[in-house]
């Protein structure tokens, strides 16, 4: 059995982020697969008793831990391997900052944003659409800001917190609608950082459920 355990799937940028610091740090990790959309496991009464009373996935397994929420998974991952780890107080509460400022105001509408426009049924009002963009703007370039003259959301060396970041980044454009790496620079050259990153791979081939079996 491999040490860690991943209750993730494809389509999950909040997953992703777990599962693609198992692979940057090289961990013997296998994923189990949520079925998010059909089945909607992560609402049944079974998975808020036996898995995740918050009803969500990532969910990492290790010896007799469960671990939830993306950010509380990377901190553990990080302190546990010493890599992509904040070193002192003053870069700890800066990483948890923006961990924070992703998971609400950045993949935290990205995420909902292209749920809206891919899978739900019935497709997103635009109205909502709407106004999830215009917060995804505003965030984005907050974001891309602060690229522009760091390599790395903290500095010169790649942590959690860019981990966290990578959330929905890399999904493909037709699925937002709009390119994220091109119209934000200095996100798009920070993603191509984190993609040469040894062990980096897309969502997509990282996670399973992906071609989407649409029921
Ligand atoms: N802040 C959480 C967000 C987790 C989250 O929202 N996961 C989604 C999947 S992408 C979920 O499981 N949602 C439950 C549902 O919609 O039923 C994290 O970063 O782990």
């Amino acid at each position: 059995m491999s040490e860690y355990q991943l209750y993730c799937f494809a389509q999950s940028g909040n997953a992703y982020r777990a599962a693609l610091m198992l692979n940057l740090i090289g961990a013997d990790w296998k994923p189990i697969w949520v079925d998010f959309f059909n089945a909607m496991v992560q609402r049944t009464p079974q998975f808020r008793t036996d898995v995740n009373e918050m009803g969500e996935a990532p969910v990492l397994v290790h010896d007799k831990k469960k671990l939830t929420q993306s950010g509380v998974i990377l901190t553990y991952l990080a302190g546990r391997s010493g890599k992509f780890k904040p070193q002192g107080e003053e870069e700890e509460l800066e990483a948890l900052r923006w961990i924070i400022f992703d998971n609400q105001k950045v993949n935290g509408f990205l995420g909902p944003f292209r749920f809206l426009k891919n899978f739900a049924k019935p497709a997103g009002d635009p109205a909502v659409l709407a106004f999830l963009k215009g917060r995804i703007d505003g965030n984005l370039a907050i974001v891309n800001k602060r690229l522009t003259d760091r390599h790395f959301l903290l500095g010169n060396r790649p942590t959690i917190a860019d981990v966290s970041m990578t959330g929905y980044l890399y999904y493909p454009a037709d699925e937002f609608g709009f390119d994220i790496a091109k119209d934000y620079p200095a996100i798009g050259a920070w993603l191509g950082r984190m993609k040469a990153l040894p062990g980096w791979k897309h969502p997509y081939e990282l996670m399973p459920g992906y071609p989407l079996e649409k029921k």
